[in-house]
């Protein structure tokens, strides 16, 4: 393995972003695995994984996740982490659906440690929903990426850990710009950096604007990227990005030049030491 392999992390599509905001936005299993697999190519170790109805509206059905991933897998080795986060319209036991359904089970999990306003709403995530969920992803041994959209979600973890409901090393993901909670400032990063679990892993997922200038502070610290079109649709202020490779692509330029060479599936599962496992 390279000396200090950068994992990118592809969200092609979350539960929010339109067509309308950008015509490559995917929809359809086949849409997102197309997505998917572009961005695999162009240098994704992690795929985010959301789905949606044939009309876009978001979606938990184990049925649409099953073959998006059936499709990925055909064409490249990559982990998938299924949203538990879905849409803020979704019940629990919907956002839980594809963990619970899936066969075999997904190999990471979103898991987010609290309540936070989003936009105008409120995604909730009160204490015995994450634990609720926790409790789940260890029966199945799925890896959380814990979404961290607050600092005060860094303790929650902590929490977590000593009730024995996680076990390190821990991976998580600083969503940092979502209006209405933290925003996607550099010292908001470096702040989340410092208070660090020990061992831990961590990528950053800046929204809008945010994302090429905290993904390039995460090259540059050692931290990992998560680029997208759940989290972005522009290539730069005014241009839409013409697909999520592009945004990907990017990334990984970024990463050669600062001596960061992309991860490989297998790479990552090493790096977040989780088991290798062919699911092809
Ligand atoms: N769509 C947001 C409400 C996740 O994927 O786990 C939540 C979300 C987080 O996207
Ligand atoms: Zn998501």
């Amino acid at each position: 393995m390279s000396r200090n392999p950068l994992i990118i992390t592809c969200s092609p599509v979350g539960a929010e972003v339109m067509k309308k905001d950008n015509p490559a936005v995917p929809y359809t299993p086949a849409e997102i695995a197309r997505e998917a697999i572009a961005a695999v190519q162009a240098g994704a170790s992690i795929v985010h994984l959301h789905a949606r109805e044939e009309d876009g509206s978001p979606s938990q059905r184990t049925a649409l996740f099953a073959e998006a991933i059936r499709l990925i897998r055909q064409e490249v080795d990559v982990i998938i982490q299924i949203s538990t986060g879905g849409a803020v319209t979704a019940t629990p036991d919907e956002r839980l659906q594809p963990v619970r359904e899936l066969d075999p089970a997904p190999e990471m999990a979103s898991l987010t440690l609290g309540t936070v306003n989003f936009g105008n709403d409120v995604f909730w995530n009160p204490p015995d929903l994450i634990e609720t969920f926790a409790k789940e992803f260890q029966e199945r041994g799925i890896k959380p990426e814990l979404e961290i959209f607050e600092a005060g979600m860094m303790t929650t973890a902590q929490r977590l850990v000593k009730k024995g409901l996680l076990t390190g090393p821990l991976h998580l993901d600083f969503v940092l710009g979502v209006p209405g909670a933290m925003a996607g400032t550099p010292s908001n990063l470096m702040y989340l950096v410092s208070q660090l679990p020990q061992d831990a892993t961590w990528t950053v997922a800046g929204i809008g604007a945010a994302e090429l200038k905290l993904g390039a502070m995460a090259i540059a610290l050692g931290g990992h990227v998560r680029v997208g079109f759940e989290d972005n649709v522009f290539y730069r202020k005014g241009e839409p990005a013409t697909g999520n490779a592009q945004l990907v692509a990017r990334i990984a330029r970024l990463a050669a030049e600062l001596d960061r060479p992309v991860a490989t599936a297998e790479e990552a599962r090493a790096l977040l030491k989780m088991p290798q496992r062919s699911l092809a």
